[in-house]
């Protein structure tokens, strides 16, 4: 299986990864954990510049552009390989979230990330999305704890509002694949919705 985890700012996705996994593990899975953008060495590079808030002149095209450039390396130098051995993938991020902070939050045309998630995933998508959801303030105030900000994390309030709604959207739009967590409870609440959520899943 294909399983990635989104949402945005401070919802507590690296938080609750480790959970995820060991509930997949415990449930017979080889997991494969891995993260967007990233997860193969030049994958990381191509972080780094994306990340570094000097580059503060990067075009809405390059950002976009080096989002799946970094995408087709995982998806060729681990993804693949990773579900052709029968493994499951577990990915910190993925396409939905060029949608959400592309699309929705620096407002690139849907049809153009289409086009890209077409050219470069062929038929690849997740099985299953689990949306870590909260108020964008609360989040905000999460992240906020913690070191200095990347050249995303300095974006507006608006620019996250806009992220939130997208995520939205796209769960409204594939109810079968998606599933969201409200991620504004307290840690051992999320984790419990989450375990439900993943039983429902392996266990139905
Ligand atoms: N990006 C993009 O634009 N387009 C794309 O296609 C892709 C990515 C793939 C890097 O992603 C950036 O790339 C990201 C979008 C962009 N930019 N932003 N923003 P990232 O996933 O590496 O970066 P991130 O969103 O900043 O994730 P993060 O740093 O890993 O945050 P998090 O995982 O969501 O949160 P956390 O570190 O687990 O938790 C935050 C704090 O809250 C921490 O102190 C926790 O202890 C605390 N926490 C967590 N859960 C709770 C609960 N339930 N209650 C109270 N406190 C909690």
């Amino acid at each position: 299986m294909f399983i990635t985890v989104e949402g945005g700012e401070g919802v507590g996705k690296s938080t609750n990864l480790a959970f995820i996994r060991q509930y997949l593990q415990e449930n017979g899975h080889s997991v494969v954990d891995t993260r967007e953008p990233g997860g193969t060495p030049l994958g990381e590079q191509i972080r780094e510049i994306l990340l570094d808030h000097r580059q503060n002149a990067m075009a809405v095209d390059t950002e976009l552009l080096l989002m799946f450039a970094a995408r087709a390396q995982h998806i060729a130098q681990v993804i693949k390989p990773a579900l052709a051995e029968g493994k499951t993938v577990l990915c910190d991020r993925f396409t939905d979230a060029t949608y959400a902070y592309q699309g929705g939050g620096r407002g690139v045309d849907m049809e153009r990330i289409a086009a890209l998630e077409e050219w470069v995933q062929g038929g690849l998508r997740p099985d299953l999305t689990l949306l870590l959801d909260l108020p964008v303030d609360v989040g905000l105030a999460r992240a906020g704890q913690r070191s200095a900000p990347d050249r995303f994390e300095r974006e507006a309030q608006e620019f996250f509002l806009r992220v939130r709604q997208a995520y939205l959207e796209q769960a409204r739009r594939e109810p079968r694949r998606y599933r969201v967590i409200d991620a504004a409870q307290p840690l051992e609440a999320v984790q419990g919705q989450l375990r439900q959520v993943l039983d429902g899943v392996f266990h139905a």
